[in-house]
């Protein structure tokens, strides 16, 4: 079999071949050649998914994450870092809903002696995009943890000792466009 496949992998390439470098007359015929041969370079399970982030605009759509439920909640900070532990601020993350593009990276920093041992950070697997999240539970003494985002979504976060999953108290979202 893997050898069938192989075969059909070089008539396809050949046929690829052939029509770039002939004219556009012949290159059609050639094309056609190549597409019909056995184990090609069709597959199934594509690209196309269900409940898309995209409007007919082309513009993310936003999705009401809690405790993020208005685009208008999302800051945009320069450094994108979410701070916690912050005096007077203790039990909340600044921002706790940010918005950042694609291919970004977000650090989450504890302020002074606070590190994740004090707030054990965690992806929710409940609201947002919950497949995906490039957020891992991270519970260890230090207080600084990055994490890059390369896919579109809603990616929610809690503190396991002063959040939940659902959103509530120390918790937020990050918007990736
Ligand atoms: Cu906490």
């Amino acid at each position: 079999m893997p050898q069938r496949q192989s075969i059909g992998v070089v008539f396809w390439t050949l046929g690829l071949v052939l029509a770039s470098g002939c004219g556009s007359s012949n290159g059609s015929k050639s094309g056609s050649g190549g597409a019909s041969a056995p184990g090609g370079a069709s597959g199934s399970g594509g690209a196309t998914g269900t409940g898309g982030t995209t409007s007919t605009g082309g513009a993310p759509v936003f999705t009401a994450v809690t405790p993020c439920n208005a685009a208008t909640d999302y800051a945009t900070v320069a450094d994108n870092t979410i701070n916690f532990g912050m005096m007077g601020a203790d039990f909340v993350y600044m921002p706790k809903c940010l918005k950042v593009t694609a291919g970004a990276t977000v650090t989450f920093k504890g302020f002074g002696i606070e590190t994740f041992s004090n707030h054990p950070l965690a992806p929710s697997d409940k609201i947002g995009t919950v497949a995906g999240n490039p957020i891992t539970e991270t519970a260890e003494p230090s207080n600084t943890k990055t994490f890059t985002f390369p896919t579109a979504g809603a990616y929610a976060f809690f503190c396991e000792f002063h959040g939940s999953d659902l959103g509530d108290a120390m918790a937020g979202v990050i918007w990736v466009q």
